[in-house]
Formats: structure tokens, C-alpha cells, sequence
């Protein structure tokens, strides 16, 4: 059922930015003590799926729970309003034309006759759409290390993903080492290396306006010799439309190639839900430009545009790998299509 019932926000966990300021002189860190920042990961309990995505869901789902309340019957004027609502919420409209076709289809048939009926079809029409995009990462057990470089546009999340990906691999008992590929600021080296204390996992960097491609290829070597299984490397972020800096991400998978020619073994774009249909634009160029095997996409928490979801599926056909729904260390989750749609329609 539509549920009308409002949940609590989220308390945000905003002591991801390190505060001190250490020299970025080379460095490899090694915190395999139990380390623990003030953020600690106790701080960031898993929260229900529906409870983060509340924005989205009141986008379309209340709302129309609302619209169809004290209403007898379904009509297509209700399918219709159904219709902006899904575009409002991103869904873009592609997925927002096979999702109502789908409705007028299953009216006309008279199969959809009451609420329940019409919750039950749009629920269903969305996991079709979605399932396609639902395809986890799965780590190759005879590729170690097995290399995950994540690149995206400024601000996406992609260091806090990296810090969120490192805890989600060590509880599935792998051993994993960060490459702090964004030189560009000091402050992105010192914020890897405080997902690193927090993860208690190893930490490759060097100094500000070092070569990427240099720190990524010696965290690489390093973990091969000490038999890491994943490496995560972080770049820093660009637009699609900065040539010079999609090359480098070029030479980073060139570089990567002379130790393992299928490195990287994952090319994941980090996605900022919020940034809507543009998002769309900037993984096509990101695509084009360098070829990605997955994305995550953050911040659905703090957007009414989830919808962004169903663009992807129906345009950009790439596996969402994982979902981010909050800032704290478990706030990354697998993306499950099934999940997705009932907590959006709960
Ligand atoms: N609410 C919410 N905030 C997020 C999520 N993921 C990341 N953030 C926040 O987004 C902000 C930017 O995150 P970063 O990880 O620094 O982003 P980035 O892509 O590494 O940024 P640059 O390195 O500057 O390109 C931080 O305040 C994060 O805490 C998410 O899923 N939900
Ligand atoms: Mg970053």
C-alpha cells in the first residue's frame, strides 16, 4: 500500500573532511591498528532503504496516495497525473512512457480496478525496468588484486564511496588498500586517508600534483606484492568536458594495463542522484571517453529525484553497482531493483 506514514530524516554525519592538515610529502600508511576517527562506523547504523529514499517516495508515491484517497475506481486521468509525477521525480520519459502505456494497457483490460490493483502493476512495470541495472560487482577470485577505479565529476562522493566501498569488502573478509589518485588538493589525499584510519586499511599516496597515474600504478604494485585482494583508487573530479583530464584517466587505464592487462577490473562512475537528467549526460561523456563497467549512484537520499534510476536503466543500460543513501560508512548498498521499488512505493 501507499504509505502516508512520515518518517524521521536522517541525522547527517558530516565529520567525513579530516581537520588536521598533514604534509603530503610521499607516505604509505599502514593503520591496521583499530584506529577508530570520531565518525566511527557505529555512528552510521544501516537505516530501512524506504526511510532514506523518503524524498523520492513522497514525490510520487504519497502524493498520489493522497490523490487516489476517497476515489472508488482508477480512471486514466489518474494514470495521467501519475505521468507528471514520475516526471518530476526524473524518471525521464522513456521509463515514464512504458511505465503509463503499461497502465492504460492493464486498464483498458480492466485489469487494474482498484488501488491495490494499480500498486501491484506500476510496482511490477518498475522492477522490469529496473532489473536489467541490477548486476552486482562481483570480485574475480583468481584476479588479485582486483583493481576498482572510480572517477566522476567534483562533489559526487566519490572518496566517501571509497571509504563506504572499503568497509563493505572488509566485511566480506577482504583485505583492501586505497590509492589516493586525487592529487590534485592536499585536503583529498588527508580525506582518503581518514576513511583509511576509519576502515583500518592501508592508505598509498604521494605528494600533491603527483602523477595519478604514478600513485595508482605503485598501490597496485604494492598490493600485489603484499597479496591485497582489492585496491581502490581515487581520482579527482572532472567534467566530461575537461579533454585534458579525461586523458589522464586514459594513461591511469594505460598504465594500469603493463601490471594486469584486464586492470582496472571495474571502471565505476560515482553519480550524484541530485544532479537529475544532466547526470545522464556526463556518464554518456564519461562513457565514451574512457568506458565504464558500473556505477554508483549517491545521495539518494537527499534528493526527491530517485527516479534517476529508471533514466539510467532505460538510456544508459549500465549495471548499478551499488547505491549511495547517506554520508556515514554503511549508507552503500548493493542496488537490488526490487528493493528499490517497494521502498519507493511503500
Ligand atoms: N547525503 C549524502 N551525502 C553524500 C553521499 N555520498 C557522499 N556524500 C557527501 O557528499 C560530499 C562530497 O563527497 P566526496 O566524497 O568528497 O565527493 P568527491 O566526489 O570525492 O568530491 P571531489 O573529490 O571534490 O570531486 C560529502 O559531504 C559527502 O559526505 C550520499 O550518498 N548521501
Ligand atoms: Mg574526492
Amino acid at each position: 500500500m501507499f504509505s502516508f506514514i512520515k518518517r524521521k530524516s536522517r541525522k547527517v554525519d558530516s565529520s567525513t573532511t579530516p581537520a588536521n592538515t598533514r604534509s603530503a610529502s610521499r607516505q604509505e600508511d599502514h593503520n591496521t591498528g583499530s584506529v577508530q576517527s570520531s565518525a566511527s562506523a557505529s555512528e552510521s547504523k544501516p537505516v530501512g532503504l524506504s526511510s532514506s529514499l523518503a524524498k523520492t517516495r513522497r514525490g510520487f508515491a504519497d502524493s498520489m496516495a493522497d490523490f487516489i484517497l476517497g476515489k472508488k475506481s482508477i480512471n486514466a486521468a489518474m494514470i495521467d497525473d501519475l505521468e507528471t509525477r514520475l516526471l518530476s521525480a526524473d524518471v525521464g520519459m522513456d521509463a515514464t512512457s512504458t511505465i503509463i502505456d503499461a497502465l492504460h494497457n492493464n486498464l483498458s483490460r480492466k485489469a487494474i480496478n482498484n488501488e491495490a490493483a494499480l500498486h501491484h502493476t506500476l510496482a511490477e512495470v518498475m522492477k522490469l525496468i529496473l532489473q536489467p541495472c541490477e548486476q552486482a560487482l562481483i570480485l574475480d577470485e583468481n584476479t588479485r588484486p582486483f583493481v576498482i577505479l572510480v572517477v566522476g565529476i567534483n562533489g559526487t562522493g566519490k572518496t566517501t564511496s571509497i571509504g563506504k566501498l572499503a568497509n563493505f569488502f572488509k566485511q566480506q573478509g577482504k583485505s583492501v588498500l586505497l590509492a589516493a589518485g586525487d592529487t590534485f588538493r592536499a585536503a583529498a589525499v588527508e580525506q582518503l586517508q581518514e576513511w583509511g584510519k576509519r576502515n583500518a586499511v592501508p592508505v598509498v599516496a604521494q605528494g600533491t600534483g603527483a602523477d595519478p597515474a604514478s600513485v595508482i600504478f605503485d598501490a597496485v604494485e604494492s598490493a600485489s606484492s603484499k597479496k591485497i585482494d582489492v585496491v581502490i583508487a581515487d581520482t579527482a573530479g572532472r567534467l566530461h568536458t575537461q579533454d585534458n583530464l579525461m586523458e589522464e584517466l586514459k594513461k591511469i587505464k594505460r598504465v594500469l594495463a603493463k601490471i594486469d592487462p584486464n586492470a582496472p577490473h571495474e571502471t565505476l562512475l560515482v553519480m550524484d542522484a541530485g544532479f537529475g537528467q544532466n547526470a545522464l549526460h556526463q556518464a554518456e561523456q564519461f562513457h565514451h571517453s574512457i568506458g565504464l563497467t558500473g556505477l554508483a549512484v549517491t545521495k539518494l537520499d537527499g534528493t526527491a529525484k530517485g527516479g534517476i534510476l529508471f533514466s539510467i536503466a532505460e538510456t544508459l543500460k549500465l549495471p548499478v553497482r551499488f547505491i549511495g543513501v547517506g554520508e556515514g560508512i554503511n549508507d552503500l548498498r548493493p542496488f537490488h531493483a526490487d528493493e528499490f521499488v517497494e521502498a519507493l512505493l511503500e
